[in-house]
């Protein structure tokens, strides 16, 4: 029976792979270190799969991780623009080195094929939307540095050492579980729970910079179909992973303030350093390499997470 190693199993997107994964009936190992991952996102997992407690910089405990392993979701990373932005060494290491520890473990355990999160912030402020996987890279921040370099990691394995690797550049994931209450959380979540406890959130900007939310069942999708495509249409290659629609902070405002029934304005703030303007995803290379098709919209997907919070 194949064997598959989530990273960042307690998080947001880890935990739905890992859940999704072992409803399929699948052999699941998870690691995480809790570094923002949480256990209670594991409770209800919890004697279905086997987790380990490591920190993805730990070269040796990750290379243990991956003996015996077929397949490897690599969700684990320290997200957010404005974190990089003010501790860049922490997020570097965890990012790029520990990309790099999972790489050598992988191919040291002969592992088929890794599927990596990438991010859409890779694109930077380059004219030209929507973004298409063969636009030359502009990162700003240093997150989108970072995710970039493990994509360029992960190409290079697939060309040196043969080991299938997948590059998904989710653009901005949302749904139930991801962080709402932290510095660096997500501007869906956070939103929502500021909303919740009658808080006025701040908008960054004039907010009519845009994203292309995308609901998190979509991106676990993408991460299956792209497990079991043929290698010859995916291995070495990045996809687009969105839902190929653009919405701005004042309208995705004003969608969740009313399914909230939250009747204030928002606060309008100074732009966030390193933050990108606009963001919107041409989504035709996953559906022709492997058949990825959005299947929760951006509506759906923000009542969903208003009624999981
Ligand atoms: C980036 C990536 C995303 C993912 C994520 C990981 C882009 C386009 N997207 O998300 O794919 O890798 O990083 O962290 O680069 N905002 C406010 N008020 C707040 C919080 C945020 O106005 O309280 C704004 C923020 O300035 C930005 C937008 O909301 O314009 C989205 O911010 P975010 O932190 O949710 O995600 P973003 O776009 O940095």
């Amino acid at each position: 029976m194949a064997q598959y190693l989530v990273t960042g199993c307690a998080g947001f997107i880890g935990s739905w792979v890992t859940e999704t994964l072992i409803g399929r009936g699948e052999c699941v190992r998870g690691l995480d270190n809790f570094e923002t991952g949480r256990r209670e996102n594991l409770a209800h997992l919890a004697g279905k799969f086997e987790f380990v407690e490591c920190d993805l910089r730990d070269a040796d405990g990750v290379a243990k991780a991956c003996e015996g392993m077929d397949y490897i979701l690599h969700q684990g990373a320290l997200p957010s623009v404005p974190r990089s932005v003010r501790e860049p060494r922490t997020s570097h290491t965890a990012n790029i080195d520990g990309t790099f520890n999972l790489l050598e473990g992988a191919r040291a355990a002969k592992v088929k094929r890794i599927i990596y999160a990438a991010s859409s912030s890779a694109y930077g402020n380059q004219p030209g939307f929507p973004r298409v996987e063969s636009m030359v890279p502009m990162p700003i921040a240093p997150y989108p540095v970072q995710k970039l370099a493990g994509e360029l990691y992960m190409k290079s394995y697939w060309q040196v050492y043969g080991l299938e690797t997948v590059c998904l550049r989710y653009f901005n994931i949302f749904g139930p579980r991801q962080v709402p209450d932290s510095p660096y959380s997500g501007v869906m979540a956070k939103f929502t729970l500021q909303m919740m406890n009658s808080e006025r959130p701040t908008i960054f900007g004039d907010g009519e910079q845009g994203r292309d939310f995308t609901y998190i069942e979509n991106a676990v999708s993408a991460n299956l179909l792209a497990l079991e495509a043929p290698a010859e249409k995916v291995a070495g290659q990045t996809f687009n992973v969105a839902c190929g629609e653009r919405h701005t902070l004042n309208k995705t405002f004003r969608i969740l303030a009313e399914l909230l029934d939250f009747k204030s304005p928002p606060i309008y703030g100074p732009p966030r350093m390193g933050d990108i303007q606009d963001s919107l995803a041409d989504i035709s290379a996953a559906g022709k390499a492997f058949g990825y098709e959005p299947q929760v919209s951006f509506e759906e997907g923000l009542r969903r997470t208003v009624a999981w919070y």
